[in-house]
Order: C-alpha cells, then structure tokens, then sequence
C-alpha cells in the first residue's frame, strides 16, 4: 500500500499523537496481580499444575457452567491437542474466513483442512455448505464463533450426529460469551478459548480446553503433560501443552475484572454505533441479542460503491491517522501457505469468504480508549466518507 498523508493535512481530523491499536492489552488490577506472583515466588512452584493453574481452572468452570477447562499455554496448542485427543485424521471441515491457526493446526498433524464458505450474516460455518462438502475421508468438523458469536451449533451438532463426525469449536474470541443462555465452553465434543495478549481477558499467551466429556479431559490432561500417568510412568504420546504459574495469575486477576472489561467494550461498540450511524455503506457486526457477550472486537463492513473509498482505501486514511485498524481476517487461510500452493482453486467455492476478506474491518476497543477516541476515529471515518472523491484521486496519482 501507498502511504497517505495524514486526513490533518487535506484539513480533516487532526491525527492522533499516538498510534490506537485493536489488540491492545487489558490490564486488571496491578496489585493483585503482583500479590498472587509473590505468593507463586513463596511457594517455588512455577507450573506443571500448580496451585494457580487449579484455581483459575475451579473459577472458569464455575463461569462457564462446564465440568473442565482445561488452561494450556495456548490456544493454537489447545486446538492441536484437541484434534488429537478426538481422533481426527483425514478430513476435516472448518471456515477459511478465520485465523491461520484453526487451519495450521490441522495441517501441522497432516490432517487436510476442507475449506467451507461462511454464512455473510453471521461470518460463521454454513451448516448446509458443510453437509455438501463431507467425504468418506472426513472425521470431524471445526467451527469457529467467530467475533465471539456462536456458531450454529444445533445445525452442526445434528450433521456431526447424522454422519458420526467429531465436533469441536474453536472458540478463541468466544470467552464469556454464551448461546441460547448457555455459556461457550458446552457445545460439541470441546472448545477451545484463546487467552492471547490481545484478547479481551488475556493470560500474556494461554488458551483453555472446554469439554463436558470426562474420558476426553483426561486424555488432554495426558496429552498436554508429555504422557505421563505418575512419576516415571508415560503411557501415550504427549506434548508439553501445560500454561504456567503467571499465566494462570494473570488470568485469576483477568476474571476479577471480567465485568468490568466487557462492560468497556460494550460502551465502546455502542459510541463506534452512535458515532457512525447513517454513514452510507458502513454496516457493524450487532451485537447478539439475549446473549451474555464480550464485545471484543468491533467489526464494520464497508461497502465500497455506498461509502465511497474501499475497505483498504479506508484502512490506508485510518493508519495514515495513526489509527491501526485491522483487516482481520485477510486474505482467508485458503489464500495463504501452503493452503494456496496445495489448493489453488479453492477461492472459488468461497464466494462469500471472498466477499467478505475485501470488506472487513476490526476498530480498536478495550480499556486502553474510550469516549475522545471514538468520537476522533468517528471523525476520521465520516470525513473519509464526504471527502472520498478527492481521497480516491490522492490515492490514484500517489
Ligand atoms: N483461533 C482464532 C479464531 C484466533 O483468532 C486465534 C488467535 C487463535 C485461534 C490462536 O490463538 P493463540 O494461539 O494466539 O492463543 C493476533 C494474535 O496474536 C492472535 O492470538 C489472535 N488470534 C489474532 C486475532 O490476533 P496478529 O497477527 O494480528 O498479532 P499482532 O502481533 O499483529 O498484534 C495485533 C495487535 O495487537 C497489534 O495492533 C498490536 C497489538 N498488541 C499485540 C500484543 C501481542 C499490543 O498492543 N500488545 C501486545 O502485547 O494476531
């Protein structure tokens, strides 16, 4: 991409003095934190299950209603270690619009990620594309809640019924979230929560495995541990899939303020709306309606003819504004290594992927801004809007 001067300096809204990211870590409460690592230095016990580990595990199940929570130290880990622990081989059906780890995970294990195209409401699975797309060789199915909106787990959990796949959610936005007022972490055979630094509630790195199935819990415990069953005693393959002591206090301390974090983004969501209603061709992600919901992320959908300027015509003004919003989740995993060397063609069954990675756009949000921001990035996003001719141009003859 062409740089862009900054919106200031063709007399729009003055750019901010320092870059607004989407990601950008919550903190709780410092001291707590610091509080719950002195006690992990006093005890000279820094993982492998420890006292933390156990207590953040006791607090997400009693959140989330689900018999093991399994934290590990990260999600794409979890997910990897989940597809193991079900058997999965062969084939697998997940969405492409999604980050590359629900696919890598897969292909790590040499399992071929079957790409299915999204329903262009939700930008989650399409159950009836899914059904099309099961082969002899197909052994589970992956959905992704993405945004941290559910998928259609009724529709997917009777396909899985119906052809005796496996069903596992990667639910790496979804923590806190739930569906029909059931809490994610209860749907399919597991799910799979990201605590990543950019997450809402965040771990530094981690993830959590979510199952009600306790013979499959206890196979991740094995897994997750190298194998072992006991000193000195391996009985399976395993991995080191284990989350740390300090990972685990940042995730004691992250659900402390769990309320607080989501009640931020929800005003955020709701300042980006009122900021940005009625600007042509500009459409957010609702929010879910009934639902318990973390809001992490705020989605816009730019429609290029309505709005004037492309999605990344927009995104070239908001960066040139120090603003970094995100393209997630460009160009679709089908279009990135080894996916498009392997499967060249495969853009074609994904119509409304296709559409979508040209449209989407992540604004930031979380603790780290409020009000002034918005109104600010609000600012930049209408005068784009009015000025778009002569930002188009300035783009064309850069
Ligand atoms: N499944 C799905 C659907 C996922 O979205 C993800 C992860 C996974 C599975 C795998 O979960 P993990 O194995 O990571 O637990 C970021 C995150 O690294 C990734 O965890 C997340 N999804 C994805 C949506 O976002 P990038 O490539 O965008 O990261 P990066 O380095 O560009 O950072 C994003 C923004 O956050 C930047 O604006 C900077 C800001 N940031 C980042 C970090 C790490 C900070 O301000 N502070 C920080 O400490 O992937």
């Amino acid at each position: 991409m062409n740089p862009m001067k900054s919106l200031a300096c063709l007399g729009g809204a003055p750019a901010f003095p320092e870059k607004l990211h989407v990601g950008r870590p919550n903190v709780g409460n410092r001291e707590r934190f610091l509080e719950l690592v002195g006690e992990i230095f006093d005890r000279r016990w820094f993982s492998n299950n420890g006292e933390c580990v156990r207590e953040f595990e006791r607090r997400m199940c009693a959140l989330l209603g689900v018999r093991h929570c399994i934290p590990v130290c990260n999600a794409t880990v979890g997910l990897e270690v989940a597809i193991r622990a079900l058997g999965l081989r062969g084939e697998v059906i997940i969405p492409s619009f999604t980050f590359i780890a629900t696919a890598h995970a897969l292909q790590w294990q040499e399992i071929t990620p079957i790409f299915c195209d999204v329903d262009p409401l939700t930008h989650n699975l399409d159950p009836a594309r899914v059904e099309q797309l099961i082969t002899p060789r197909t052994t589970g199915i992956i959905g992704v809640h993405l945004w941290g909106r559910a998928c259609d787990t009724e529709a997917l959990a009777a396909i899985a019924k119906r052809h005796s796949l496996r069903l596992l959610f990667d639910a790496a936005h979804a923590f806190g979230c739930s569906h029909h007022g059931t809490m994610i972490g209860n749907f399919g055979d597991a799910e799979v929560f990201s605590f990543h630094a950019t997450k809402f509630m965040n771990t530094f790195e981690g993830g959590a495995i979510a199952t009600n199935d306790d013979a499959l819990a206890a196979r991740i415990r094995l897994m997750i541990n190298f194998g072992f069953s006991g000193l000195d005693n391996v009985i399976d393959i395993g991995t080191n899939g284990k989350m740390n002591e300090v990972c685990a206090a940042m995730g004691i301390t992250g659900m402390e303020n769990l309320e607080p974090f989501i009640a931020t983004n929800l005003i955020n969501f709701r300042a980006y709306e009122a900021e940005l209603r009625g600007v042509p061709g500009l459409e957010f992600m609702p929010l879910p309606e009934n639902e318990r919901f973390n809001a992490q992320y705020v989605i816009l959908e730019v429609d290029e003819t309505r709005f004037g300027l492309s999605r990344d015509e927009l995104l070239r003004v908001l960066h040139a504004d120090n603003v970094l919003a995100r393209r997630y989740f460009y160009p679709g995993c089908h279009r990135q290594q080894p996916y498009i060397s392997l499967y060249p063609n495969t853009g074609q069954l994904l119509p409304e992927t296709e559409r979508l990675c040209t449209r989407v756009l992540a604004l930031p949000t979380g603790t780290s801004i409020g009000a002034e921001e918005i109104d600010r990035v609000g600012s930049i996003i209408r005068t784009a809007h009015t000025r778009a001719a002569e930002i188009h141009q300035h783009f064309q003859s850069a």
